[in-house]
């Protein structure tokens, strides 16, 4: 992978106003266009790294656009591993556009989305995982995505990931020495010695796989749908959940009409909570359309909230559909009103919308169904992608192969396809698919001249 390593400039701040917005630009000719805008003590090229220097920007006619603060990245350590300057400026959108417009007219082209991040990956200072992590911390929304996100950046699963590239490596390195001596077998010990390492790679693989599910939560929420009849408390509970009245309560039965869609968290769990349509035999048309909205959402959902008003004898139960793999929790509501003797003993949780009773243990349920595993103590958060996921069942469906390979005393060409064919697959997860390494290993641990 090549990119020209032309300077680019941004504004790295969000817009609007602030107390302070910082500026980025980066590129080979990162200094000199900065010395082009920046007066103060030290030009940018003399100025010492990562200290902040006091000047101003002017534009062509000499006139302050602002005081600023100045700070030089020599390359290779910056962000991006090439030379970059931050520049802390005043937080007004007109004053930040200006400093802009001025770096963009001494030269700096303005910079495209992540293309800071991705001259950081394409200059190695980061591996796609990191890369991506960087995008994950930023958009964290609760507490346990946040870590997770560190921990990413933090190279854990791009560490994993590289060594058991490396593992493989080696394993192919012994499989394809095979192939260059086609008198010799592999010896039944040597296959076996082999066999097992693929399948430490293969375990690692397996146990990265089974966080997906987690990680999809982290990134995008537990789907959450209330659901039940109508005026049992669904908008209620949102609502308390929320903590301030989003939806409309009544005591009108077929209140809610659309869903309404919020999202909360939940022991640093991240939920989208959806409140419905209350589902009966509805003869309205617009109720009809909302009821039926209500079952697409229950078709997608992760956890189903099921509310009964527990302070009445019986009550419709929702019908859940027949393949749904949603988590499931009946939470009897109207409790200030007394639990109805027909609900005892009713697997369930019992609370109150009004009383604001019983929250805490609800949270606690939907905390224990979806955790998995997931915690403040807990020893790793790493929660794989839907690119990783994708990428890593690739990997593991090939090493299968090449395991079954050498099972089946197959040529070492069939295995090391295989073996090669998983790499590549690994290799994607950190954005490494490199042939040339992969000769440095062969030469390195073999003496070929024996
Ligand atoms: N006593 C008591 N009343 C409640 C409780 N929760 C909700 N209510 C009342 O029940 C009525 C219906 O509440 P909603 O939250 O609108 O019920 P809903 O299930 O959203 O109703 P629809 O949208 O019409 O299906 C309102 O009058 C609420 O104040 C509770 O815990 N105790
Ligand atoms: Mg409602």
């Amino acid at each position: 992978m090549s990119y020209v390593n032309d300077a680019i400039a941004a504004i790295s701040t969000p817009p609007g106003q602030g107390a302070v917005a910082v500026l980025r630009l980066s590129g080979k000719d990162a200094l000199t266009i900065a010395a082009k805008v920046f007066r103060g003590r030290q030009r940018p090229a003399e100025a010492t790294p990562r200290v902040q220097n006091f000047g101003t920007i002017v534009d062509n006619s000499g006139t302050v656009v602002d005081q600023v603060l100045l700070t030089v990245f020599r390359s290779p350590a910056s962000y991006t591993g090439e030379d970059l300057v931050e520049i802390g400026c005043h937080g007004g959108a007109l004053v930040t556009r200006r400093i802009l417009e001025l770096l963009l007219s001494a030269g700096a082209r303005a910079a495209e989305p992540g293309e800071f991040t991705q001259r950081a990956f394409l200059n190695g200072k980061m591996d796609l995982t990191q890369a991506e992590a960087v995008m994950d911390l930023i958009s964290a929304q609760t507490s346990l995505a946040l870590r997770s996100a560190n921990e990413q950046l933090e190279g854990r699963l791009g560490g994993a990931i590289t060594a058991a590239r490396e593992d493989l490596l080696n394993v192919l390195a012994h499989v394809e020495a095979y192939i260059d001596f086609p008198e010799e077998d592999i010896s039944p010990e040597t296959g076996s010695a082999l066999k097992a390492r693929m399948e430490k790679v293969a375990n690692l693989l397996d146990g990265l796989l089974a966080t997906a599910n987690r990680g999809r939560i982290l990134r995008e929420g537990v789907r959450t749908v209330i659901c039940g009849a109508p005026n049992v408390g669904k908008s209620s509970l949102l609502n308390v959940l929320l903590g301030f009245e989003r939806a409309i309560v009544s005591d009108v039965a077929g209140t809610t009409r659309d869903t309404i869609e919020e999202a909360i968290q939940v022991r640093g769990l991240p939920l989208r909570l959806v409140d419905t349509a209350g589902v009966h035999a509805a003869t309205d048309a617009i109720e009809k359309e909302g009821i039926e909205r209500t079952q697409r959402q229950l078709a997608g959902a992760d956890l189903i909230l099921e509310i009964v008003d527990a302070h009445l004898p019986d009550q419709t139960r929702i019908t859940l559909p027949v393949d749904s793999q949603a988590k499931h929790i009946l939470v009897l509501n109207k409790t200030d009103l007394g639990l109805h003797p027909n609900w005892e003993g009713t697997q369930g949780v019992a609370l109150s919308c009004t009383a604001g009773s019983g929250l805490e243990l609800l949270c606690d349920a939907i905390f224990d169904l979806l955790a998995d595993g997931m915690g403040e103590n807990s020893a790793s958060m790493v929660a794989i992608n839907a690119r990783h996921y994708d990428c890593m069942s690739r990997a593991r469906d090939y090493l299968t192969a090449a395991m079954a390979g050498l099972d089946n005393n197959d040529s070492p060409e069939y295995t090391a396809l295989e073996i090669r064919s998983a790499l590549d697959a690994i290799g994607e997860v950190v954005g490494k698919v490199d042939a040339e390494e992969l000769l440095g290993v062969i030469f390195g641990s073999f003496c070929i001249g024996k």
